[in-house]
């Protein structure tokens, strides 16, 4: 396949969890051979690139995000040559591997830090972060009150160097010192074997926080972040046509644009969050619960459409490994299907490439474990501790778990209604979601009103739509509580999304949008939507797209 410049733009995007994919050695954890198996079912949406979450050696303490070797295959995966097969395969079928890089921080089991902690005159010392602590009234404390992210102080005490390091996530992910340049070329020299490999693209973890400078307390957007990424882009991707995606939590459409604009030099795209801090409590984090604002989830919308537009790209998605089920999350218990289908259409009807989570596209929803038992997430666990010990009650802190965990989107990929899903024929690492009885992939695929088939529908109708890829983007009724509605306009084609998003029935003027004689391309309700003098009624979480 020859690939143009920016063919990532025409792009999507299928994210895999690969031990919870498919297990093909019976061992209950998914493996790379897994996903051979199932390229076609994944091609059968329009598929085009692969992003693969860390398959490399790793103590799992952090489900893969903890490397101990960047260059092999953890064994419970398979090995390089299963990767080599499944680059080759993917790539007969039009489909890219974007492999996640894990660059922020290493395992505490990486001969850098087993070296950089165990013999005191290392050479790999300066490749992480040493300060002294202070002393108080004759007690040692770390060097400031920064905050790990998984909870607890971000510093922990070395006895033999004496000194602390500093890991944002758990002690056991030692955070990398970028500021050496000793450490930059050993990662690009890793990141140049995979591109040597024949990988597509990558996805850059919590790119944002290598340019900290801890003892200043800056952790995103360091003084040197983009200095940094420059010089990553120059020695490794610059000479590939690559997409390249980078994970930033805290981006605004103004630092965005820093990263992705083409001149200067660095990502294809961004992961951005702000819709997904619309239902916390403003300033807290994201177990302190409130419902959607929904008038502010459109208008962010607008904002990133409308910011990049012309500039940068967007990426679209409502999932991923940390995130809990899309469904579950905004759409409705009374209306699952619906609601799903609705969701992808707002999502992926906008300007961008669109990151599809396994097991969105038939609807699985969020494992709803009221026990603490049942979660196994480093994060979840630490949360559970330190709330229970700060004084919380055992309700409060289950109901943020089951609402917020990444428990919920790491449970095994259901393909069929057996026993264990189809995902394995022995007890899975984690357990399946029961649902599965009903949603799984080998009803959905006979099924021709399925979450699947209507995903099928949407991406097909995406691919190659001039007017989706280079339109511009126009809210409408902005302020209206129900309704979700924008257009699409590019030359003299126009594209009409009208969402329902509630349990009610919603009133639409169809003469404000001037939709009186549009066709309809794609609906989420078997029967055709009712409409009567100049007005549309939708029905609970309808949606219809019209051109
Ligand atoms: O996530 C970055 C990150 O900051 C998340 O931990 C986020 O704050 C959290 O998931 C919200 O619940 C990336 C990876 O996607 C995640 O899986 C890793 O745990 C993390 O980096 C550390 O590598
Ligand atoms: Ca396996």
């Amino acid at each position: 396949m020859t690939l143009s410049a920016e063919w990532w733009k025409d792009s999507i995007v299928y994210q895999i969890y690969p031990r919870s994919f498919l297990d093909t050695n019976d061992d209950g954890i998914g493996d790379l051979r897994g996903i051979i198996n199932k390229l076609d079912y994944i091609r059968s949406m329009s598929v085009d690139a692969i992003w693969l979450c860390p398959v490399c050696c790793s103590p799992d303490v952090d489900n893969g995000y903890d490397i101990s070797d960047y260059y092999n295959i953890d064994q419970q995966f398979g090995t390089t040559s299963d990767m080599v097969e499944l680059i080759a395969e993917a790539k007969k079928r039009g489909i890219g591997i974007i492999v996640d890089l894990v660059l922020n921080h290493t395992s505490d089991q990486h001969p850098w830090f087993v070296g950089a902690s165990s013999k005191y005159n290392s050479k790999f010392r300066d490749y992480y972060i040493w300060e002294e602590g202070i002393i108080k009234n004759g007690k040692r404390t770390p060097p400031n009150e920064m905050q790990s992210i998984f909870g607890g102080s971000a510093w922990t005490y070395n006895e033999l160097i004496g000194k602390y390091y500093l890991h944002l996530f758990d002690k056991r992910q030692p955070d990398l010192n970028w500021q050496n340049p000793n450490v930059r070329q050993s990662l690009y020299k890793m990141i140049n074997y995979w591109i040597d490999l024949g990988v597509a693209g990558f996805r850059l973890d919590v790119i944002d926080l290598i340019g900290k400078v801890p003892m200043e307390g800056v952790t995103k957007n360091g003084p040197q972040m983009h200095e940094f990424i420059q010089e990553l882009h120059e020695n490794t991707f610059a000479k590939s046509n690559m997409l390249v995606v980078g994970e930033t939590w805290g981006a605004t459409p103004e630092e965005a644009l820093k990263f992705v604009q083409s001149d200067r030099k660095e990502l294809s795209m961004l992961f951005q969050f702000e819709p997904f801090q619309l239902d916390e409590k403003p300033g807290q984090s994201k177990w302190d619960l409130s419902p959607l604002k929904f008038v502010e989830f459109k208008k962010s919308y607008k904002t990133w459409q409308n910011a990049l537009h012309g500039k940068g790209w967007n990426t679209l998605f409502g999932n991923n490994h940390d995130l809990p089920r899309m469904v579950s999350r905004w759409g409705s218990e009374e209306y699952p299907i619906e609601s799903a289908k609705l969701l992808a259409t707002i999502l992926y009807l906008q300007q961008g490439t669109p990151f599809i989570y396994q097991g969105e596209e038939i609807g699985m929803t969020n494992l709803n474990h009221t026990k603490i038992d049942n979660y196994v997430d480093v994060e979840a666990l630490n949360y559970y501790k330190s709330q229970i010990r700060s004084g919380f009650s055992e309700r409060e802190v289950m109901k943020s778990l089951m609402a917020k965990s990444r428990d919920n989107a790491r449970s095994p990929m259901q393909w069929d209604n057996k026993r264990n899903a189809g995902f394995s024929t022995t007890k899975p690492w984690y357990e399946v979601n029961k649902n599965h009885t009903k949603i799984n992939v080998k009803q959905s695929d006979v099924d021709d009103q399925s979450v699947l088939n209507y995903y099928r529908k949407l991406l097909t109708y995406r691919k190659g739509n001039e007017v989706i890829k280079n339109g511009d983007f126009v809210l409408h009724h902005e302020n209206d509580k129900q309704l979700f509605a924008y257009t699409r306009t590019y030359m003299n084609a126009k594209i009409t999304v009208l969402a329902n998003f509630s349990d009610n029935h919603c009133d639409v003027e169809s003469e404000d949008l001037s939709i009186d004689n549009g066709a309809v391309i794609l609906r989420n309700y078997p029967t055709a939507y009712f409409s009567c003098e100049g007005r549309i009624q939708l029905r609970p979480w309808e949606c219809i797209v019209m051109e």
